[in-house]
Parts: structure tokens; C-alpha cells; sequence
């Protein structure tokens, strides 16, 4: 899944795609290096970040879901509002990537609901804004577990298809960077939960604080692809569905390096084929 930010203020790519055009550009490019879907989403995350009203996401995000859906790019639409879920899905879109989890807008759920598409749930306990004061645990492995089987069960009750429900731990929201590790070192407890799992570990601080002092690094956000690729591996060989990231082709040849190592294993004699959305 490739980062479309259409946003002023997003932590790694805000600001960079200021209109429609350069937008669906870069959009172009990603499903050209083999994105199999290009996530757009016109609300920064980031901590601290203010909300953005859904008439200013709508018309940040909707232009260039329509463009791509019309050159033929499969999309998901980043976004907590039901208002531009829904939006986006009649526009084309193919999934819901909400990483508030259904919790910041009460009508996510029967949106997701009607329109049927897959869902990624992802793990959240506050706005972006207070984010991090939320970022408390005993065990964060079985919280973040138990929490999102708790959202898994406020979907179901909605209508949702559990068969289209996929889980992601939230890397960075409400977490430390020794959260997010052990989150990623104990993937195959949350997989045991028996949902498809995406990662989006692309560029976060969490790296960035793994990288400090490796030399070369020189801090910024932009320059953590490498490292995110390993990271891109490491989550597809411990079972993950999916992994979001800015740069598509190094984590794509990460993937398909993780495929092949454990078709190798495995005795299937894969060679390494990227993986396919179903
Ligand atoms: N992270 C961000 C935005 N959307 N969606 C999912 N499913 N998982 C994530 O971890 C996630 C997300 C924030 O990062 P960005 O500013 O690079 O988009």
C-alpha cells in the first residue's frame, strides 16, 4: 500500500503534493512500482495534529481518488469520517483504512457496513492531538489485542463482514518506540486473532530511534526507506497482509525477498512473487 498524503502537514510528505495534479502524479507512480493500493488521505496523524473539518478533507482528497480510480488505481481512502468513507467508496475506492478503528466517528461502522468493502481497523486511543499522553501499558501486546477485538466486535454488531475486517497495530499512535518493537516482535500473537494484519511502520519516529547513531543516518523522516524496508520484510515474513510505506519499490523488493526466504523455507519453492490483493 503506497502513502498518498494530500495534506499540509503530514510528519514525512505533507506539503509535497499541495494540488490535485502532483497528487495523482505521484499516485500514477506508486501503482506503477507496484503498489497494489494507493492510500489517499487528506487528514494529518501526526501527534499533535489538529482536525481537519470533512468539507476541507473532502475537497483535499476526493479530486484525486477520482483521477486514480479512473486511470485504473486501486484505492483506500485513509480517513476517520464516515462522511468521506462513504464518499470515496461511491467515487470508486475499494477499502476503508480508518486508524481511529471506528472510535472517532460513531457512523464508521454502519458505513462500512452498507457499502461492504474491506475495512482496516486500526488500533487508536485519541485524537492525534493527546495521542501521546494515552501512550500507557501494562502489557502492550495483550491491550492492543484485546482492544481491537473489542472494535472487531462493535463492527460485527454493526454488519460488518468480518471477513473483510483487517487489524493493524497503530504503530506510533498512543505508543512509544518500545512499544511499537514489541508490538512488531510479537505480530504472530495479534495474527493468531485470525485476521489479515497491515503494518504501517513507513518513516516513524520508532525507526528513526532504532537508526540514531547508525552511521549515514542524518534524522530525517525521508531518509528511513532503507530501514523501513527491513522493517517491510521483517512484518511480511512474521505474517503481515500488508505493509504501508511512502516508498513503494524498496519495500516491495523487501516483500517479495521475505517471500522468497520463507517459500524457501517452507519447501514451496516460491520465488519471490509480490503478494496480490484478493
Ligand atoms: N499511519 C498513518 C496514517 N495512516 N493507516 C494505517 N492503517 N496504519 C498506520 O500505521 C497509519 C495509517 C500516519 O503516518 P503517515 O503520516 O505517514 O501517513
Amino acid at each position: 500500500m503506497g502513502i498518498l498524503n494530500v495534506t499540509p502537514d503530514s510528519f514525512s510528505d505533507g506539503g509535497l503534493h499541495a494540488g490535485p495534479e502532483q497528487a495523482v502524479r505521484r499516485g500514477l507512480r506508486m501503482a506503477d512500482e507496484g503498489a497494489d493500493l494507493v492510500d489517499v488521505g487528506g487528514e494529518s496523524t501526526r501527534p499533535g495534529a489538529e482536525p481537519v473539518a470533512v468539507r476541507e478533507e473532502l475537497f483535499r482528497v476526493m479530486p484525486v481518488v477520482r483521477e486514480l480510480v479512473g486511470a485504473g488505481v486501486r484505492v483506500s481512502v485513509d480517513t476517520t469520517h464516515a462522511e468521506v468513507a462513504r464518499a470515496a467508496v461511491e467515487a470508486g475506492a475499494c477499502l476503508v483504512n480508518d486508524v481511529s478503528g471506528g472510535l472517532a466517528d460513531p457512523a464508521m461502522a454502519d458505513v462500512v457496513a452498507e457499502t461492504g468493502v474491506p475495512y482496516v481497523a486500526t488500533h487508536w486511543r485519541a485524537p492525534s492531538r493527546e495521542m501521546d499522553r494515552h501512550a500507557l501499558y501494562r502489557d502492550v501486546v495483550g491491550e492492543v489485542t484485546s482492544e481491537l477485538l473489542r472494535r472487531v466486535e462493535h463492527l460485527t454488531a454493526a454488519g460488518v463482514d468480518p471477513g473483510r475486517i483487517v487489524l493493524d497495530p497503530g504503530l506510533g499512535f498512543s505508543k512509544r518506540a518500545t512499544h511499537d518493537w514489541e508490538l512488531l516482535a510479537h505480530l504472530h500473537t495479534l495474527a493468531a486473532a485470525g485476521f489479515p494484519l497491515l503494518v504501517g511502520a513507513s518513516r516513524k519516529r520508532f525507526i528513526g530511534a532504532a537508526l540514531g547513531g547508525c552511521p549515514g543516518d542524518e534524522g530525517a523522516p525521508q531518509g528511513r526507506d532503507a530501514a523501513t524496508a527491513a522493517v517491510s520484510a521483517l512484518a511480511a515474513a512474521a505474517g503481515a497482509f500488508c505493509v504501508r510505506v511512502h516508498d513503494v519499490r524498496s519495500s516491495l523488493h523487501a516483500v517479495c525477498m521475505a517471500a522468497a526466504w520463507t517459500g524457501a523455507v517452507e519447501g514451496s519453492g516460491e520465488k519471490g512473487s509480490a503478494p496480490v490483493w484478493p
